[in-house]
Order: C-alpha cells, then structure tokens, then sequence
C-alpha cells in the first residue's frame, strides 16, 4: 500500500553543509509527525535541530483517531519512500507512535506532548508503554523529548555517515565549553 502524507504542513530541504544536496528534490530522510496542528509549536523545535544539522525532513499532521487509515499508509510507504527515521510527537491519549510503529520498521521516536489536564502524563505513558514486540523509543514530556529526538534520529543516521558523527562530536564540544565548571568553593582557596 503507498500513499502521500496524510497532510503535510511543510517540507523542507537540507542545507548543503551535512548529508544530502542542497536540490529542492532531495528526499526527505526524517519525518516528523504529529496528531495535529496544535502540537506544531512543540514538534518545530525537532525541526530546528534537524535544520541547523541540515538533515533534509518532511512535517506531517496526521492522528492516529482522526485519520487512522492514512496514518497507516504513510507508515507503510515510508521506507520505500527513503525515510530513515520517524519522529512522532501526539498528546493526549496519544496513540499515533504506536500506530505507526505498527505499520513500519523504521526506527520509531514517540514525544509525548503537554496537552490537557494531565499535561502529558497521560501521552508519556500511552507513549512508553509499548507492548513487547513494537518498539517505540521514548523521549521526554514536550520541547526537550522534541529536541533530543531530533538529536538521536541524527545519531542513527550518523551510524552510517561518518561527516554527521562529526557534526554531532562538534556539537558535543560546544556544549561542553558552554559549561561553566566550579563557580565557588567554600572555605574559599587563599
Ligand atoms: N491527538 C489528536 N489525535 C489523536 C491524538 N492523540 C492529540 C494531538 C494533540 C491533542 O490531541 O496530538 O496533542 C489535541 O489536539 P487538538 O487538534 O484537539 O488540538
């Protein structure tokens, strides 16, 4: 079964400087998906990351309740179609990591977004708790599982990309020198 994305709010290409051409055509190698619209302010900050280390990605709303079915065939299309990675970010009673997960082989990442009551209690464990057989890698609650999804679909893409690893070890370094270290030590050195 193939199909198009459910419905795909952008899609962006790579900038020239880590994996793929900077050509318009260049074919997406992360998806990140969402149960809707209202969760793009947090799912954008995976799009940043995957941005800044210029990994060419797609963006898709697509919910596991409201559009089963084509939820199902963009899984199911998304190896043939050259994704690597999908990030799936849903709050609520957020299913849609799991429904896709169960239509592809594709690594999974599910983010469990704040929405509602529970402020994602209720998606954190809907999203970690996978029954044995269909994983679902879990991050955490909002902008930071956003964030470091993106940062470990670029760790899996990097296993076979050696320029990306690099990317990757500068931005460890960044971070590293960004730290501040001992601010003050009681009694203090004379
Ligand atoms: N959602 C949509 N379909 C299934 C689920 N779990 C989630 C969305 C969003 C929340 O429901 O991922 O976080 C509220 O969506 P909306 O469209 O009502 O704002």
């Amino acid at each position: 079964m193939t199909s198009k994305p459910t419905k795909s709010i952008t899609k962006r290409a790579a900038k020239p400087a880590a994996r793929s051409s900077a050509h318009s055509d260049v074919k997406p190698l992360v998806a990140i998906l969402m149960g809707s619209a209202s969760d793009l302010d947090v799912m954008g900050e995976s799009a940043k990351v995957l941005e800044e280390l210029g990994i060419a990605h797609e963006v898709v709303v697509t919910s596991a309740h409201r559009s089963p079915l084509e939820t199902a065939q963009y899984a199911e299309a998304a190896r043939d179609r050259g994704l690597q990675v999908l990030i799936v970010g849903a709050g609520l009673a957020a299913h849609l990591a799991g429904a896709v997960a169960a239509h592809t082989t594709l690594p999974v990442l599910g983010v469990p977004l704040e929405s509602g009551p529970l402020r994602g209690i209720d998606a954190l464990l809907a999203t970690v708790q996978m029954p044995a057989g269909v994983p679902v890698g879990t991050l955490a609650i909002g902008t930071t599982g956003a964030r470091n999804a993106a940062l470990l679909a670029v760790q899996i893409l990097a296993l076979s990309d050696p320029r990306l690893a690099r990317a990757l070890l500068d931005r460890k370094a960044e971070m590293t020198a960004a730290v501040q270290g001992l601010v003050r030590r009681f009694p203090e050195d004379r």
